[in-house]
């Protein structure tokens, strides 16, 4: 039989049958994927064949090659991965210009790692709700900065509802990955979206104006209107560890626009003449906040924490 890999608990995998069985699944002890090395084989989003036995579970006895897959490398095991989610259509980053704060060096930080597994990103504003007059001044103009430089951005209030309804075309059909820092609203948007969802939410901290993290495991929820969700815990950005330092131009749109107008083709856009990309900068065509980004993940390459960026 046929299925879909709809949630990962532990050992245990909840499979879900082309003809609407969920069956509680786990993987054949000598089942391997090729050139992989990690922690987990099977990922949620993963299609996978599987064999029912009589207690009403099943072996995972194939899987199905992925159009693509996010890890996060294990902080114990160096040389292995954490495969968080396979297959993804789009990735929605949850994203606070308060309580908590987004910092932008975060979000771009995420949407070149985002480039460089050509996941496209749409950038959830929330708490719309909270915010004061400069705040949500603030809010636009970030709006219209991500959006100029080729980002589709949503401005909601999972709390409340307001906005919400312009998620449901961008997501109907589709696997979305649902990022963001811890306290963003995720689960709160979640329940939102799929009113028996029943996330569970967590207070937020007024001393540290963070959350917590409340969810423990991979899950893939299904929407109402057709598509998943993927919440998944603590997921800061996709691995970014093989990133190229040459490659890292090409994962920022605009920055990437006016390289090609650089005079050296290898242009690290820091310090050479004829660059375009900072007469781009200094004419402000190009965000110094972008451009800042830029140089912090240029920098961490430089100094080899590049591993740890996430
Ligand atoms: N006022 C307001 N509060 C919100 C909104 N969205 C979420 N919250 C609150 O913010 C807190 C954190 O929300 P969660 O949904 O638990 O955040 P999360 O992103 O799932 O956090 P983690 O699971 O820790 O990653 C909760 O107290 C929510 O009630 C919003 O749009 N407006
Ligand atoms: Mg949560
Ligand atoms: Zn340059």
């Amino acid at each position: 039989m046929k299925g879909l890999v709809i949630k990962n608990t532990g050992s245990w995998y909840t499979v879900k049958t082309d003809d609407g069985q969920l069956i509680e699944s786990k993987i054949k002890g000598n089942f391997r994927l090729k050139g992989i090395r990690s922690t987990n084989p099977v990922a949620v989003g993963d299609h996978v064949e599987i064999i029912t036995n009589q207690e009403g579970t099943a072996f995972i006895s194939a899987i199905e090659d992925r159009r693509n897959y996010i890890i996060r490398k294990s902080p114990n095991l160096s040389k292995q991965s954490h495969i968080l989610a396979a297959n993804v259509d789009q990735a929605l980053l949850v994203v606070t210009v308060n309580y908590p704060q987004t910092s932008t060096t975060f979000i771009d930080r995420f949407l070149a790692s985002a480039e460089a597994y050509s996941v496209p990103v749409v950038l959830v504003f929330n708490k719309h709700d909270l915010l004061s007059e400069e705040e949500l001044h603030y809010e636009k103009m970030m709006c219209t900065l991500y959006e100029t430089v080729g980002y589709k951005c949503v401005e909601i209030s999972a709390e409340t509802g307001e906005g919400v309804e312009q998620l449901f075309p961008i997501l109907k059909d589709k696997i979305s990955l649902l990022s963001g820092n811890s306290g963003v609203g995720k689960s709160t948007l979640i329940n939102r979206l799929i009113p028996h969802a029943s996330q569970r939410t967590a207070e937020i901290s007024d001393a540290h104006n963070t959350g917590m993290h409340t969810t423990t495991f991979s899950e893939m929820i299904e929407l109402p209107g057709g598509g998943y969700l993927i919440d998944t815990p603590g997921i800061k950005g996709f691995g970014t560890f093989d990133i190229e330092k040459e490659e890292l131009t090409s994962y920022f749109k605009e920055i990437f626009h006016f390289s090609k107008d650089c005079r050296f083709s290898n242009c690290t856009h820091t310090h050479e003449p004829g660059c375009a990309v900072i007469k781009a900068v200094e004419d402000h065509f190009i965000a110094a906040s972008r451009y800042q980004s830029y140089l912090s993940m240029l920098e961490d390459k430089d100094e080899n924490k590049y591993r740890e960026a996430f």
